[in-house]
């Protein structure tokens, strides 16, 4: 999916890192062995780990170097993530039996221990996020950020936008804040993040997130798209859902060609805000890598 060496090289870096840190320090965490079983089970099941290497890159963009205290914040929003995945499968919000190719949490767990195994992660998100050996203001302002992001300023409000809309067409406008809270505000928090740790100038945390909010709105729309265009094979999961259930989409609400635009735009979006940062000196191939990940194929296109 993503050929550019560097970044490529970066994904295959830091990928076990994170899986190492998620491997030594969540058993350590948990007490009971039936949580402990179910809270694993979602956060090795496959995911892409996609936000903490956002999150580490743009630490890496800015020239910092990523330390032990970095991957400790990027896991804790891998935890975050987690809970977030958990809790969208239940019956009483998606009712999805597959994710990643598996069983959802519930499925195999059941209810109870999947609502636990999600609240479990949420509170061990911040547990994490407070006790790396960053100062006292740097961990203020990212506890802050992540709860502001995370939130009901945030995913939770995107989330009850979601769930109270499918009773209601959307307009387009209410259709982007959704997305921009439900999905984006995770992927925002990335940028946040990194212009927190690596004590950033305001021009440079200002395009660090312009590139994180186009990133999650194109994120977004690319799942919408591939809900319509996928296969279950290819995604892991049940796709054609979305119009079946009536959620507000993208391509429900642009239709395909307008969505595959907006696309199109959201990613040269990222690159305007690439091409500012690279003006103050850094180099930015590492980010423009993981644009590739909105490559649609042939098919697709
Ligand atoms: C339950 C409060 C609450 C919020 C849930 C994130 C979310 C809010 C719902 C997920 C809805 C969804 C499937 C959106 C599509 C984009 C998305 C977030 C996909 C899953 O993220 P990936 O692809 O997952 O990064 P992996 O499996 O790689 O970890």
């Amino acid at each position: 999916m993503i050929k550019n060496k560097v970044t490529l090289n970066f994904i295959q870096k830091y990928t076990p890192i994170l899986n190492d840190f998620l491997k030594t320090s969540l058993p350590t965490s948990i007490t009971n062995s039936q949580l402990s079983a179910s809270m694993q089970y979602s956060v090795f099941a496959g995911g892409k780990r996609l936000r903490p290497l956002l999150l580490l890159a743009m630490v890496k963009t800015t020239e910092t170097k990523v330390n032990l205290n970095t991957v400790q914040v990027a896991a804790s929003l891998e935890l975050l993530h987690t809970y977030s995945l958990i809790h969208d499968d239940l019956p009483a919000m998606d009712n999805d039996d597959l994710r990643r190719g598996v069983p959802t949490n519930h499925k195999k767990y059941g209810e109870a221990l999947a609502i636990l195994a999600g609240d479990g992660l949420l509170t061990l998100a911040f547990e994490w996020l407070a006790t790396t050996k960053y100062n006292s203001q740097i961990t203020s302002q990212l506890t802050q950020a992540l709860a502001h992001a995370a939130g009901p300023a945030g995913m939770v409000a995107g989330q009850a936008s979601d769930v109270l809309g499918e009773k209601e067409q959307l307009t387009f406008e209410q259709l982007k804040k959704l997305h921009k809270q439900k999905t984006g505000a995770l992927i925002t928090y990335t940028a946040e993040a990194a212009g927190i740790i690596t004590n950033s100038d305001s021009e440079t945390q200002k395009n660090l997130k312009m590139f994180a909010e186009n990133f999650g709105l194109a994120f977004q729309i690319f799942d919408d798209l591939e809900d319509v265009l996928g296969t279950e094979k290819m995604m892991g999961k049940a796709v054609h859902k979305d119009a079946g259930e009536h959620k507000n989409t993208y391509p429900g609400i642009r239709g395909l060609a307008q969505t595959k635009r907006d696309l199109i735009q959201c990613v040269s979006n990222c690159q305007s805000a690439l091409i500012k940062l690279q003006d103050s000196g850094v180099s930015i191939e590492l980010l423009q890598g993981f644009l590739e990940y909105f490559q649609l194929n042939e098919e697709e296109k």
